[in-house]
């Protein structure tokens, strides 16, 4: 009666009110891994952790990469604790004698981390790496074993995600087998920091959040129509020019240093994306015969307007290659993704010296052919400087000559599928964003849609689906800027991240409700299989919290212990 009371004082809509029975709330799970492991054996013995006695213990001392995740996850595993624990020796004294507690087995005060293979020669993280890695946490050993460094870091992320308060206060890790190596190789984020400026300090805290999700691609799309925040070596006056403040709102060379260091020691791949020939305004403000003037159609007179990077000048190439020749460097990925999307036409259409040229190279109203010599001049400059490259799918839709090697991002959302199937069955890898879009907004419970959109799931053959070298969660900053980036990206992007993970992810079929985000938190109507991704991601969430990741609740009501 009371409950009906407060509804109708807040206007809430009664049934409402109803539905949201406190005992119906998705709970949390406890020590369960996001993404899912590979192969996983439970049972309910478990070992007492005390964190500020627990010690990780190194086989391969010399290893940089795993003496730097020691540091951080013992601080992880410390401060996730906080007020999660009673002193242990209350716990000797009283409470756990075996009698009253069949399961306890003991106390775990150091995990062997065995990395048996050598971290030399691997220093910088690359596609297809191995990120496989084995824990056993029993009564004979507590290890962890990785034939590579990046094993090693995935291995520790899973350790840090096994130990959970217990309702008496301790901190529990059950005895579990595991054996892990994700699906896809490409497990990306892109980030636009062109629309909105996002500070070093937000990529930093989403760099820390994709290793607690086991991303591993972080897609910087850093420049694009609004503004040119890369501070170039060689040509300074863009950022001067096109940036939203040629100081406060640039990225220097020593910022983008170090992200790729924090990113690297996190077993994190930085791939920048410079997006031409559209998408270039911002530019143009420096390089100032770079791009297509327009012209006014009746008037034949220049607009004042810019369009596409002109590709009919030779200064325009050069231009690219001292550029990109600059970019490669920097960014020591093999791969750089160029771009190539949403290229309008209308403005070469208006330029009367690039229909002259496209009639003198036999290429008259063939504007998608235009497009294609740009193109494949722009992978020539690119392939000489030694690094692999990406595109947007309109290069390929468009028809575009392209390599064998071409990899194509798949962004629309249309006949997604049907594309990879056409993209596929030319021998092309395949990234996919188009069911992954973080700017598309509903309210909680959203992660449903990215979770039930699987990679792997459009008609090929299975030498075809082997072309799939994963996806990227996308973060477009239209409407995002460091006070909404976080909140916007995490938990959602969890759900991406274990569908490119996890090999055994369920299916979620879309009959399983009515589409309707309030039944989530309905118990029965949903099969087990939704309830329980869904409260795994609330244990997820509210770890991502407890370690300073400002992630919003994932579905609806509930609580963080
Ligand atoms: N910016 C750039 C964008 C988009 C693309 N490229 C985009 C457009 C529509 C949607 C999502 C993203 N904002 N440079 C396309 C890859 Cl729905």
């Amino acid at each position: 009666m009371l409950k009906v009371f407060i509804c109708l004082l807040l206007f809430i809509n009664i049934v409402q009110c109803y539905i949201m029975e406190p005992g119906a709330l998705i709970k949390a799970t406890k020590g369960e891994i996001w993404p899912i492991p590979k192969n996983q054996t439970k049972n309910n013995k478990y070992l007492i952790l005390n964190p500020n006695l627990f010690s990780f213990k190194v086989v391969n001392y010399d290893c940089s990469i795993i003496q730097q995740a020691i540091t951080r996850y013992w601080l992880i595993i410390n401060q996730q604790a906080l007020g999660n624990f009673k002193p242990i020796q209350k716990l000797q004294n009283d409470l756990y004698k075996k009698e009253k507690h069949p399961n306890f087995e003991g106390f775990l005060d150091a995990l062997n981390v065995n990395l048996t293979g050598s971290c030399k020669g691997d220093e910088l993280p690359y596609f297809n790496m191995d990120e496989s890695y084995e824990i056993e946490i029993s009564k004979q050993r507590v290890e962890l074993k990785s034939p590579s460094i990046w094993g090693i870091l995935r291995g520790m992320e899973s350790f840090s995600q096994l130990i959970y308060a217990s309702e008496d206060l301790t901190l529990k890790v059950n005895f579990t087998t595991i054996s892990d190596r994700p699906k896809y190789s490409h497990r990306g984020l892109l980030l636009d920091t062109s629309r909105h400026f996002i500070s070093v300090k937000k990529i930093l805290e989403t760099l820390d959040a994709m290793a607690y999700n086991k991303l591993n691609v972080f897609h910087w799309h850093i420049v694009d129509d609004q503004s040119f925040p890369y501070k170039s070596v060689k040509f300074p006056k863009m950022s001067d020019k096109g940036a939203y403040h040629p100081v406060l709102r640039v990225y220097q060379q020593d910022d983008i240093k170090n992200i790729i260091e924090y990113a690297r020691i996190r077993g994190i791949r930085v791939m920048a994306e410079f997006d031409t020939p559209g998408h270039t305004r911002s530019w143009g403000e420096a390089i100032t015969d770079l791009l297509t003037p327009c012209y006014d159609k009746t008037s034949s007179k220049p607009t004042g307007q810019f369009g596409p990077i002109d590709p009919t000048k030779n200064s325009t190439y050069a231009f690219l290659k001292t550029f990109f020749g600059e970019v490669v460097k920097v960014f020591p990925d093999k791969y750089v993704h160029l771009g190539g999307d949403e290229v309008g036409f209308e403005c070469w259409e208006s330029n009367p010296i690039i229909k002259e040229f496209m009639k003198a190279n036999n290429l008259t109203d063939n504007y998608a052919g235009l497009e294609s010599f740009y193109i494949q001049k722009l992978v020539k400059i690119v392939q000489n400087l030694k690094s692999n490259f990406i595109v947007w799918e309109e290069v390929f839709t468009n028809g575009v000559k392209l390599p064998p090697e071409t990899i194509v991002h798949v962004w629309i959302d249309g006949d997604y599928k049907g594309l990879m199937s056409n993209i596929t069955a030319e021998g092309k890898k395949i990234i996919l964003s188009a069911c992954y879009y973080l700017d598309h907004l509903e309210t909680g419970g959203d992660w449903l849609s990215y979770y039930r959109c699987d990679p792997s799931n459009f008609t090929a053959t299975d030498n075809q689906k082997s072309l799939v070298m994963g996806g990227e969660a996308a973060m477009w900053s239209e409407v995002v800027n460091d006070y909404n980036v976080i909140s916007r990206v995490w938990p959602r992007a969890s759900a991406v991240a274990e569908k490119l993970w996890s090999v055994h992810s369920p299916n979620l079929n879309i009959d399983d409700t009515d589409n309707n985000v309030i039944n989530l938190y309905i118990k029965g109507k949903l099969t087990s299989d939704t309830i329980m991704v869904a409260k795994r991601l609330e244990e997820h969430t509210c770890r991502m919290n407890k370690r300073g990741i400002g992630a919003q609740p994932p579905t609806g009501p509930g609580v963080c212990l």
